[in-house]
Parts: C-alpha cells; structure tokens; sequence
C-alpha cells in the first residue's frame, strides 16, 4: 500500500516537474508576400524563475539566394527600458510602467568579431548575412515567471523574390557568444547551452510568396494570356451584371479588383472591357501589367 501512494505521489508530480522545465526563446515564423512592407516579428520567452539577465545572438540567414529583409532595418542601441536613443522599428511588450531591464535593453546590429567567426559579413546591409543580439539587464529588480512572453517585436520590409529565409541565434562576439538566461541567485547561474543547458531555441523562419494576383487581363483565371474567352467574362460581368470573374483576391491582398484590367480603381466598367478587347485583338497593351502592386486609390497602376 505504501508503495502504490509513493507512485501516485509521484506520478503527480511528474507533470509538474516537466512544466518547471520550460526554459524556452523562440522566434516567431510568418508566411508574407513578396515586397510586403512593415512584417511583424516577435521573439517570445519562457522561464519559471525570475531572471535578471537575457540575451540572445542572432543571425539572420538567407536560404532562398535573393529572398531577405531589406529597405530600413530594424536597430535599438544605446539604450534602456526608459531611454531609447537610437531606435527604429523596435519595441519591447514587458511592463513599461515598471520597467524591468533598466541596465541596458538592446536590440543591437553588429557584425561578429572576436571570437566568432568573421567571414561571410560586412555589415548589417540586407545582404545576407546580417547579425543583431538582444540584450535586457536588470540592476535589482528581476523579471518574473513567465510562459511565452512575446518581449520584443521587430518590424522590416521584405524582398520580391519568393523563398525562405530565417532568425536563427549564432555567436556574435566574445561578450555575447550563445544565449544567456540567467538567474540572480547567489551565486547567479546561466540557463543557456554554456550554463545548465535548460533554454531550447526555436529560430524563426520567414516564407515569402509569390505575388499571385493573375496575369494582365485573365479575368477567368486560367494561368495563360488573355485570350477571346476572358473578353466575354468581362462583358458578362460589366454588361450583363453576370460575374464569373476569378476570385484572385482569396487568394492575397491584392491591390486591384480582377476585371480592373487598366488599373484606375473599383470595379470593372466598359472602359476595361475597351482595353481588354485592344488587347486581345490588336495587341494594344493598357492594362495594368503589375497586379501586385500600385495604389487604386491614386489611380496608380505600375506598367506598362
Ligand atoms: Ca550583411
Ligand atoms: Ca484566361
Ligand atoms: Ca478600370
């Protein structure tokens, strides 16, 4: 009898043993589309005692040649949890009222250096590779448990170009050579690979997708270039009020309507039908020829 509440003893606190366990970064993973502006990454953190101290080296790897991060990249230097200097699309999620990492809270560009190694960067350029580390710091005050805190959220445009590419932790420099999660007890001690080993890290990748808002004036949706078949889907559904127009829009965010074939907004009007009809039979190109970009709202359509 003993022996069996033993077992149920412990049975019970095998569960809780396994959730004490979860010392966790992981870096959220996003499908967007191609040139997509203003992509939404956050890093989220798990850990069941309060620490004082988090950092994390990061490499930013391209997989597909071409598909990366570009245009204005992200940086927070020089700062802390009340003063940010330098700062561009950066922001931290953990209690601003009562800051936590008042010694330093940084999400810092760099190229690796010391004891890393040096090849393969020449800056953080949005050419592949490019490296940052986050940094938060404590003086006295610690932050608490928490269970996938999304703690820092970064923000970047992205290349044309259909692909892969990812965040993935990798030495920067001597101070900050793998991820750190440390507990301020005396003495303090690491809970990263180098310390205790608890901290798993799940790198986050981004997919970029091919911009699919159809070729210039298939209305039907039928992969190829208009021909007299798409003329009559747009003369039912202008003339005739019959729409069996291909829904490209369920398929993304498309910035113009399908049957829009000229690119000066709304839905499809005789006007269109004219361009198509010149195209499909004279060879007259007006329509607008990239469908995945340009602003209807203007009457901006880029091409031809
Ligand atoms: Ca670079
Ligand atoms: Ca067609
Ligand atoms: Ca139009």
């Amino acid at each position: 009898m003993r022996r069996k509440i033993a077992l149920a003893i412990l049975m019970m606190t095998i569960p809780t043993l396994d959730a004490m366990a979860a010392w966790d970064i992981t870096i959220e993973s996003k499908t967007v589309e191609a040139n997509e502006t203003d992509v939404m990454v956050s890093i989220y953190g798990s850990w069941d005692r309060e620490v004082s101290q988090l950092s994390v080296p990061i490499i930013v790897r391209e997989i597909t040649p071409g598909a990366f991060w570009t245009g204005s990249l992200p940086y927070d230097t020089g700062g802390n949890a009340l003063n940010h200097p330098f700062q561009h699309n950066v922001s931290w999620q953990w209690n601003t009222i009562y800051p936590w990492a008042l010694l330093i809270e940084e999400f810092r560009p760099d190229i690796p250096r010391q004891t890393c190694p040096t090849d393969g960067d020449v800056g953080y350029d949005g050419v592949s590779p490019d490296h940052f580390c986050i940094n938060a710091s404590a003086t006295t005050s610690e932050v608490a448990a928490k269970q996938n805190l999304a703690f820092c959220t970064w923000s970047f445009d992205v290349a044309g170009v259909a692909g892969t590419f990812e965040f993935d932790t990798a030495c920067f420099y001597c101070g900050v050579n793998s991820i750190y999660l440390i507990v301020s007890q005396i003495p303090p001690f690491d809970q990263g690979p180098l310390g205790t080993g608890d901290v798993t890290f799940h790198k986050g990748v981004i997919t970029i997708t091919a911009c699919n808002c159809g070729v210039p004036g298939d209305v039907d949706g039928s992969g190829d270039m208009p021909t007299p078949l798409d003329v009559v889907f747009l003369v039912q559904k202008v003339y005739r009020s019959q729409d069996a127009l291909y829904d490209y829009h369920g398929l993304g965010d498309c910035p113009f309507e399908n049957g829009d074939v000229n690119g000066d907004g709304g839905t499809p009007t005789p006007l269109d039908v004219t361009f198509l009809v010149q195209k499909v039979y004279k060879d007259l190109d007006g329509l607008c020829v990239d469908r995945c970009h340009g602003d209807p709202g203007t009457g901006y359509c880029p091409g031809p």
